[in-house]
């Protein structure tokens, strides 16, 4: 079995330790500003995610990263890839995903045979992830030719988590779609949960209060993404970062 990198372990070692995780979300294209990402680190956030589903190259990430790591943030970054054109040296880990529910081969596959070798030549730490698209599915459901799990039939999220178990992914992150009206429905992320227990589950899409980020972790989320909330409104968001440490 391929074994788990540094970042990985570290954040397993924290969910086993029973906290409940806050992943903030930065897209290179209208990045968040170094000042915002501090404020975040400094109130407890435990990783940057960085990735875009469109308009976004290599170098953006890198030079965005370089900018981070220049203004003393140590956060690790992980790539969370709009696409090929997210994977970039700088990252410390990527999240590498299967859109479970892509009606699109390129989506379950084609974009992996075509990352991973570019991901092992920059010895990038890779973390096995299924992508689930719930309810609205914002420009990641459009873009990636999703068949989103309806918010009515949030059931249906068991066994793709179920699925995802099965095939040795280890992460399952159940996404809105960054923005998202409706945001990430805790029913879906119950469903994950029963449906594959061992999985580490990241819930995100449209979150915007500590009320319903209590919810998603009650659901058994063990971490929750913040993207346009920390861009409009970072104190609201930080009432969410509030709400997984408190967890
Ligand atoms: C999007 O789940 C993330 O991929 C975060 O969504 O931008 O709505 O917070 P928001």
């Amino acid at each position: 079995m391929r074994s788990m990198g540094r970042v990985e372990e570290s954040l397993r070692r924290r969910r086993e330790a029973g906290e409940r995780l806050f992943f903030l979300l930065s897209d290179p294209e209208k990045p968040l500003p170094p000042s915002v990402v501090k404020r975040f680190e400094e109130g407890g956030a435990d990783a940057l995610l960085v990735g875009g589903s469109l308009n976004v190259t290599p170098y953006d990430v890198d030079s965005y990263v370089a900018r981070l790591r220049g203004e003393g943030i140590r956060l690790p970054v992980i790539i969370f890839p709009g696409g090929l054109s997210n994977v970039a040296r700088s990252a410390d880990a990527i999240l590498f995903m299967t859109l479970l529910n892509s009606l699109d081969p390129y989506w379950l596959i084609g974009a992996q045979v075509a990352a991973a070798p570019i991901v092992k030549k920059l010895g990038l730490e890779a973390i096995p992830t299924g992508y689930l698209i719930v309810g609205h599915g914002g420009a990641a459901g459009h873009v990636g030719r999703a068949l989103p799990v309806p918010v009515e039939n949030s059931y249906l999220a068991a066994a793709y988590a179920a699925a995802a178990e099965l095939m040795g992914l280890r992460f399952l992150y159940v996404e809105a779609g960054s923005g998202s009206p409706v945001p990430v429905p805790p029913e879906a992320v119950a469903a994950a949960r029963r449906g594959g227990e061992s999985l580490f589950l990241i819930a995100g899409g449209g979150v915007r209060t500590g009320e319903h980020a209590r919810r998603l972790l009650e659901a058994g989320a063990d971490a929750l993404v913040v993207g346009t909330l920390a861009e409009r409104d970072p104190e609201k968001a930080f009432e969410v970062l509030a709400e997984a440490k408190r967890a």
